[in-house]
């Protein structure tokens, strides 16, 4: 799954894609330096590496620009991915479309088949930002994820919200057998203290309604 491991610690690269204006570059700085940088549109990449407790990888963190010529060059970026973050502008309701396509066509991937995801609803700050459990559904999430392991997490590369536990959700994904997340996710419903429960309960209670 793309973990290169020295003696001492291993590597594990981490992808992030997205629409451009989704604030993938924002929310890279705002994590990594805890700056808010204003950005360009990114052409080619931006790469970080970020640090994670003792027990993790260490993180080479690939943010690619996501402008539509930027996109055929995507696929280039997947072979070694052990773990996938996409970024949704949860304001922009006009490109949700363009957004759940994109990210189906990267899922349809043979080189991600087994790779976890977590999508990162983004600009949760502006009023009217769609909840993830909106987001989930619109995305088709629960359908197109099917067999893999996955979370949505909402977070504002502006303030910083929620961006910390995105990268701790990918880092214990990757980490974690799809089984046992499962039996996690199981034993958490039971105790009902755990996000990605509410968000497949809110995703089923959606479709079954
Ligand atoms: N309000 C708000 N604005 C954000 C947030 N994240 C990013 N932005 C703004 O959205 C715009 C685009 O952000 P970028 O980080 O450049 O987007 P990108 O996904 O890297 O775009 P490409 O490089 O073209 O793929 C910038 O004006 C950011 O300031 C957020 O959480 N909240
Ligand atoms: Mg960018």
């Amino acid at each position: 799954m793309g973990l290169r491991g020295s003696k001492s610690k291993k590597q594990a690269q981490v992808l992030i894609l997205g629409l451009d204006g989704s604030g993938k570059t924002t929310l890279l700085y705002k994590l990594k330096y805890n700056e808010s940088v204003v950005t360009v549109p990114t052409v080619g990449f931006n790469i970080e590496m970020m640090d994670t407790d003792r027990s993790s990888p260490s993180l080479t963190v690939w943010d690619v620009g996501g402008q539509k010529r930027m996109r055929p060059y995507w696929r280039h970026y997947y072979a070694d991915t052990a773990g996938l973050m996409f970024v949704v502008d949860s304001w922009d309701q006009k490109r949700l479309d363009e957004a759940r396509r994109e990210l189906h066509r990267v899922l349809r991937n043979e080189s991600l088949k087994e790779v976890p995801l977590v999508v990162l609803a983004n600009k949760q700050d502006l009023p009217e930002a769609l909840s993830p459990d909106a987001l989930c559904v619109k995305l088709d999430l629960r359908r197109v994820c099917e067999g893999r392991a996955w979370f949505i997490q909402p977070c504002s590369a502006t303030t910083g919200m929620g961006l910390e536990e995105g990268f701790r959700r990918i880092v214990y994904l990757m980490k974690t057998p799809l089984k046992q997340t499962q039996e996690d996710i199981k034993d958490k419903m039971r105790s009902q203290c755990f996000s990605v429960t509410a968000v497949k309960q809110s995703c089923s209670s959606a479709e079954d309604g």
